[in-house]
């Protein structure tokens, strides 16, 4: 049987890491947080973010913009963020609605204020081992990793799912732990076959039901990063959690995984952003 790995533990004591090291500084960190529309999924992670600030003694800095902004007020928006000494990361949460172009709002944000890790120039820094950032999922992910002694050098690791914010960076940051990794996506033929030679096995696909028991290897780690609404209307991952608890070593629960950590590593982010800045 499986040991559940709990998130929301993790994510506390990394929490309150941070809180105890923003009370050295001299001013608190400040998060910009951006949410443009209502998709209520992005509603509740930036309250949750919110939250996180607060706990953590950061200044957070909301702005809600209506679903049918002009892109150039987003991207002005964005430009006066930038200018504004109080704000020490600017997080604007994705998905964005259709007509805007996340790329580009990506693009103009400033490097240094890029907690999120998505500017070109920081997954470039990352992707040779310089990083002034880490992408917060995948970094939380490995932070559960080391916490819960799960080695990860000359481990085969098969990361499913190839978005830009989660399966690429999660691949290269397992490879930089040196293991020996797969990254499947859509188009990859018999992905059971490389599943279940996984000593990690991330998901990150949103597709309830994807990762049965079948694809596991006996003793694996199973890290399920999705965030998918059941029809039921619960929170469920990619993976089918009762029949792979008992194959695998290690897994993540969906809530109480891997979510709160991505929250916890963003406020990492943020001291790491306030500290440049001369806080
Ligand atoms: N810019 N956009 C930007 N940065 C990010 O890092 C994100 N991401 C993803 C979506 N868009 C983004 C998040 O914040 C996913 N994500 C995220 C963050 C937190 C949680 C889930 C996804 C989270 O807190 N999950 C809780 C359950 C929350 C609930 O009840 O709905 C959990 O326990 O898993």
């Amino acid at each position: 049987m499986a040991v559940r790995i709990d998130g929301k533990a993790l994510a506390a004591q990394v929490k309150a890491r941070v809180r105890s090291e923003v009370g050295t500084l001299s001013r608190p960190p400040g998060l910009a947080v951006i949410l443009v529309g209502d998709d209520p999924a992005s509603a509740v992670y930036v309250r949750g973010k919110e939250a996180d600030c607060a706990e953590c003694g950061i200044r957070s800095f909301p702005h809600r913009l209506p679903a049918d902004t002009p892109e150039e007020t987003l991207l002005e928006l964005v430009r006066q963020l930038n200018e504004d000494d109080a704000v020490d990361g600017i997080l604007c949460q994705l998905p964005l609605p259709p007509h805007l172009d996340a790329d580009l709002v990506i693009h103009t944000i400033r490097p240094d204020k890029d907690v999120d890790c998505f500017h070109p120039f920081n997954v470039g820094q990352m992707s040779i081992g310089r990083p002034a950032f880490l992408p917060c999922t995948p970094a939380g992910v490995m932070e559960m990793l080391r916490y819960y002694q799960i080695p990860t050098a000359g481990k085969r690791c098969v990361v499913l799912g190839r978005s830009n914010i989660v399966g690429k960076p999660m691949a290269m940051l397992l490879t930089q732990a040196d293991g020996t990794v797969t990254l499947c996506h859509s188009r990859t033929p018999d992905m059971e076959a490389l599943t279940r030679e996984a000593d990690i096995l991330v998901s990150a696909v949103g597709r309830p039901g994807l990762v049965t028991a079948e694809m596991v290897k006996e003793g694996a780690a199973v890290i399920d990063v999705a965030m998918n609404r059941g029809p039921d209307g619960k929170l469920c991952g990619d993976v089918d959690f009762a029949a792979v608890e008992p194959k695998a070593s290690y897994i993540t629960p969906v809530p109480g995984g891997v979510g709160p950590m991505t929250r916890a590593m963003l406020m990492c982010n943020l001291l790491t952003a306030a500290k440049k800045h001369g806080a």
